[in-house]
C-alpha cells in the first residue's frame, strides 16, 4: 500500500496507555450493579449478566492462561480510532501469549454470521496502525439479535478456537453485545463477550463512560471546516452558510463545535424539544438573527444544525412515533413504497396527518419509509440545511413585505459527516482506543463477559487514566423499538443543565450579534502539548 509522509510518521507513533495497564493486572470489584431503568425486566432478561459489579485493573499478579484466541467486529458508523482499539487488543492478547490469535469478522455483525473473517497477522496489523477508517477488516450494521444467528456465531468461534469477541460499537451494537453475552453465558458455551464504547456521535455515555471513541477526532475535523468556511464567510462578507452537521440523535456534534469555532448559531435539538418549538419557532430564531446582523451591515454568517433537529421537534416527534407503529404492523411490512406511503396516510391521526401535509415531500417520503437496520429514521438523508434555509428565505421574504429590514440573504450549504468519520485518529483517539483495545484483552484475560471496556480520567494526563469495565447491563432500560418495548443501552443526549450548555447558553447571544468566530485549524499530532493533546471541550466542561 502506498502511503504519504504523513501516514510514514504517523505510523511510527506508539500510543500511550494508563499506568496500570503497563504490568500485569488484577480486576478490583465495586458493589453489584443496577439498571438505569426498569431494573426488574432487565433482571428477568439478564439473569447471567445482571448486577455485576464494576472493575478496575489494578497492578498485580496476572493469572497464567492457556493460548486462546479473539474475534472483533466492528460495528455501525466509522469512527476514527477503530484500527487503534483492534492494534490495542492485538498487543494486549499478544503480551499474555505471543502464540494467541485474533480473527477479524469481515464487514460488521453478519461477518459472524455468515463465517467472513480474516486473521489479522502482525504485518497487516503494522498497515493500519494510527489510521482513520475501518477498512482492515470493513464494518456493517446487521442487527444480531436472532437465536438463530447466535448459534451460526458460535458454530465459527468453535471452529476457530476463539474464546472471546470483542464488538466496537454504539448503543444498538452493544446492547447487541450484551444479549449475546447473555446467550452465551445462558447456554454455557464459554465464550466471552466484551464491548467497545464507539460514534462519532457522542451518545454512548455515562457515569462510567466518559466519551465514546472517535467524537474527539470527528469533532476537530468538523470544526477545521467550518473554521475555514467562517474565514471564508468573514473575507466574502456575502452569504449565510448553514451547515449541518451527524449526531443522528443528539446534538453533542454541534454543540462541540460551537465550542470550538464560536459560530452566529447553533440550533441545539434537545433544547428545541425541552421548548416545544414549532418549525417555524426554529425558523423565526434564524430568521431574526439574520435580520439583526443586517441592521448592523452583516449580511453573512454561520449556522450550525444538528443533524437529528426534525426528529427533536415535539409534533414530527409523535408523528415519527406513530409512523414507526404503523410500519412495524406486518401488513405495511409487505406493501411496495409508494403503497406504503399511502397505508400511512390512512392509519395515522388527523393531528400527525396535518404536520405530515405541511412537510416537503421528500422529507416526509424520508420518515414515512426507510429505516437502518436498527428502526432508526435516516437523519443522515433528510437535507434539513436546505429545508431551513428555504424557510428563512420565506420568512425574510415575509417580513420584507411587512417593511422591515432585513438586508441581503444569499446562502451555501454543506454537510459535514462523512468528511469526518475516517479522520486520521487525533493522539487523544489514538491513545483511548489504543487503551480500550488494551484493556479489553485485560477483561478477557480476566475470564469477564457482558462488560464494556472503559478508560476514565482522560483530561488527565494518559499514564493517569483509569482502566476497567462496566456491566453492559447497568446502561439499560427499557425502550420501544419497531413497535415493541427492548431492553437497550440509554443514549445520552445533550444535557440542558449540563456544563457544555450552560456555556454555549451564556455565549450565544453575543455569538450570533458579533462576528466572533474562532478558526481551530486542523488537527496537529507533532508539537505543544496544548496544540496537540486536548480532549474537546465538552469533557473540559463536564470536568471542570
Ligand atoms: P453510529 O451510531 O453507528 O456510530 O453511526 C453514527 C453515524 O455517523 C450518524 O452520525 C449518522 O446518522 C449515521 O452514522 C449514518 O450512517 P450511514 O452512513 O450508515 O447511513
Amino acid at each position: 500500500m502506498e502511503k504519504s509522509a504523513l501516514q510514514i510518521a504517523r505510523a511510527a507513533y506508539q500510543p500511550k496507555l494508563p499506568k496500570a495497564l503497563l504490568g500485569p493486572v488484577v480486576a478490583k470489584e465495586g458493589k453489584p450493579t443496577q439498571s438505569v431503568g426498569n431494573q426488574e425486566e432487565i433482571k428477568a432478561l439478564f439473569p447471567n449478566t445482571y448486577g455485576m459489579p464494576v472493575i478496575e485493573f489494578v497492578p498485580g499478579e496476572q493469572k497464567q492462561l492457556e493460548p486462546f484466541n479473539v474475534g472483533i467486529i466492528l460495528s455501525g458508523g466509522q469512527a476514527p480510532g477503530g484500527h487503534n482499539v483492534i492494534s490495542g487488543l492485538f498487543d494486549g492478547v499478544k503480551s499474555l501469549n505471543p502464540a494467541n490469535k485474533l480473527y477479524g469478522f469481515i464487514l460488521g455483525p453478519g461477518g459472524l454470521v455468515d463465517h467472513n473473517y480474516m486473521e489479522i497477522t502482525p504485518e497487516i496489523m503494522d498497515e493500519y496502525r494510527n489510521t482513520g477508517g475501518f477498512d482492515i477488516i470493513g464494518s456493517g450494521r446487521t442487527k444480531l439479535e436472532e437465536v438463530d444467528q447466535f448459534e451460526k456465531g458460535i458454530q465459527i468461534l468453535r471452529e476457530l478456537g476463539i474464546k472471546a469477541l470483542v464488538i466496537i460499537g454504539g448503543d444498538d451494537s452493544n446492547t447487541n453485545a450484551c444479549v449475546l453475552a447473555e446467550y452465551y453465558a445462558a447456554k454455557q458455551y464459554g465464550v466471552q463477550v466484551i464491548g467497545c464504547p464507539k460514534t462519532i456521535d457522542g451518545d454512548l455515555k455515562n457515569e462510567q463512560i466518559e466519551t465514546s471513541f472517535g467524537f474527539d477526532t470527528a469533532c476537530k475535523t468538523y470544526s477545521e471546516l467550518i473554521g475555514n468556511i467562517q474565514r471564508d464567510c468573514n473575507s466574502a462578507r456575502k452569504y449565510w452558510h448553514f451547515i449541518k452537521l451527524m449526531g443522528r440523535s443528539a446534538s453533542h456534534i454541534a454543540l462541540e463545535c460551537a465550542l470550538q469555532c464560536q459560530p452566529n448559531i447553533c440550533l441545539i435539538s434537545e433544547e428545541v424539544e425541552e421548548k416545544n418549538m414549532s418549525l417555524d419557532d426554529v425558523v423565526t430564531y434564524i430568521a431574526q438573527a439574520v435580520a439583526d446582523r443586517a441592521a448592523e451591515g452583516n449580511n453573512f454568517g454561520t449556522v450550525l444544525i444538528p443533524e437529528g433537529l426534525i426528529e427533536f421537534i415535539p409534533a414530527i416527534k409523535k408523528l415519527i412515533a406513530q409512523l414507526n407503529d404503523i410500519l412495524a404492523t406486518p401488513e405495511a411490512q409487505n406493501l411496495g413504497r409508494s403503497a406504503q406511503i399511502d397505508f400511512v396516510k390512512n392509519h395515522i391521526s388527523k393531528e400527525n396527518l396535518e404536520v405530515f401535509n405541511s412537510l416537503p415531500t421528500s422529507v416526509a417520503r424520508q420518515l414515512a419509509l426507510d429505516r437502518d437496520p436498527h428502526g432508526n429514521v435516516q437523519v443522515s438523508l433528510i437535507e434539513t440545511e436546505k429545508l431551513l434555509s428555504a424557510m428563512v428565505a420565506v420568512k425574510l421574504e415575509q417580513w420584507k413585505k411587512e417593511g422591515k429590514y432585513v438586508g441581503k440573504f444569499g446562502t451555501q450549504h454543506h454537510f459535514f459527516g462523512y468528511e469526518g468519520r475516517c479522520a486520521a485518529p487525533s493522539n487523544y483517539d489514538a491513545d483511548y482506543c489504543y487503551s480500550l483495545g488494551f484493556n479489553a484483552s485485560r477483561l478477557i484475560a480476566n475470564g469477564k463477559t457482558g462488560y464494556m471496556s472503559v478508560v476514565r480520567n482522560t483530561t488527565a494526563p494518559a499514564a493517569e487514566w483509569i482502566a476497567g469495565g462496566v456491566p453492559i447491563t447497568m446502561m439499560m432500560n427499557m425502550e420501544k423499538r419497531n413497535g415493541k418495548m427492548k431492553p437497550v443501552i440509554r443514549k445520552a443526549l445533550v444535557e440542558l443543565d449540563g456544563a457544555p450548555f450552560k456555556f454555549f447558553a451564556s455565549k450565544r447571544a453575543e455569538w450570533a450579534k458579533q462576528t466572533a468566530y474562532v478558526y481551530p485549524g486542523p488537527i496537529q499530532y507533532w508539537g505543544p502539548t496544548e496544540v496537540c493533546d486536548q480532549p474537546t471541550k465538552t469533557l473540559q466542561l463536564e470536568h471542570q
